[in-house]
């Protein structure tokens, strides 16, 4: 294994670092592997300018109490098959796949006035220091307060590498179609995704989940 990443190593350093001006090399993939790599680095390339990086998806989720953050994350984690560990670090559940390639962080919910907002944006300040690469905000009613505009408008305004995407949760209003579109308007395009995480109940029977699949290709597939 260690091998073979030499091997490759060396091809990427004869091709793409003439002259020794520098090169990183972004790895996606398990923990171990990518330790392997650094490895391979350090013992047959330490003279060279070759930085590793390793590749996450490290998703905050944020929204109001009871929004559908848990849900979400849950289904978010069956959709893609990974095994979690979950821990709560300092009142924050963490969900970690087993490679940890992909983390998923639950900011405590947020109930409607300044104080909450205010303790959720410092929460999310202090994850951005681990590496947090996506914002999903939870909208759990298809009425979206001001102070949640406001903190989804400052993520995006201030950190521009973070990938924001809000998720109507619960959403089953057939009439208000056009809704996600309109919202995505006012919050300057970003991207809005309306989907049922489980399935509801209703008095007909029930209706079944949707829209797992869109988000799961919004926070993974496109970069
Ligand atoms: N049927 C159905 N119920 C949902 C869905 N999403 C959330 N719920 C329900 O809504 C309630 C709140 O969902 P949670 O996922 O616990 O919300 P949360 O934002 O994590 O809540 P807190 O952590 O308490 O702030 C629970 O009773 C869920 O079962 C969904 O997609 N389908
Ligand atoms: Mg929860």
């Amino acid at each position: 294994m260690k091998e073979a990443a030499a091997e490759i190593i060396g091809i990427i350093d004869s091709v793409y670092n003439m002259h020794n001006r520098g090169v990183n090399i972004y790895f996606e993939g398990p923990e171990e592997d990518f330790a392997t790599l650094l490895d391979a680095v350090d013992s047959s390339f330490a003279d060279k300018n070759i930085e590793c990086i390793l590749q996450q998806t490290i998703i905050a989720v944020a929204g109001k109490v009871q929004s559908g953050k848990t849900t979400l994350i849950e289904e978010l984690a069956r959709y893609g098959g990974d095994e979690y560990r979950v821990n709560n670090v300092d009142g924050i559940l963490t969900y970690a796949s087993n490679d940890n390639a992909i983390i998923f962080y639950e900011i405590p919910g947020i109930d409607i006035g300044v104080d909450n907002i205010i303790a959720a944006r410092e929460t999310f300040e202090r994850l951005v220091k681990t590496g947090v690469t996506v914002f999903l905000y939870c909208l759990g009613s298809s009425k979206i307060e001001y102070s949640e505009e406001n903190l989804i408008k400052f993520v995006a305004q201030n950190y521009p590498s973070i990938k924001v995407i809000v998720a109507l949760t619960k959403y089953i209003d057939e009439d208000s179609a056009s809704y996600p579109k309109q919202l995505s308007k006012r919050l300057n395009g970003i991207e809005v995704v309306p989907l049922l995480a489980k399935e509801i109940k209703v008095r007909q029977g029930a209706i079944d989940a949707y829209g797992i699949d869109v988000l799961n290709r919004e926070l993974f597939e496109e970069k």
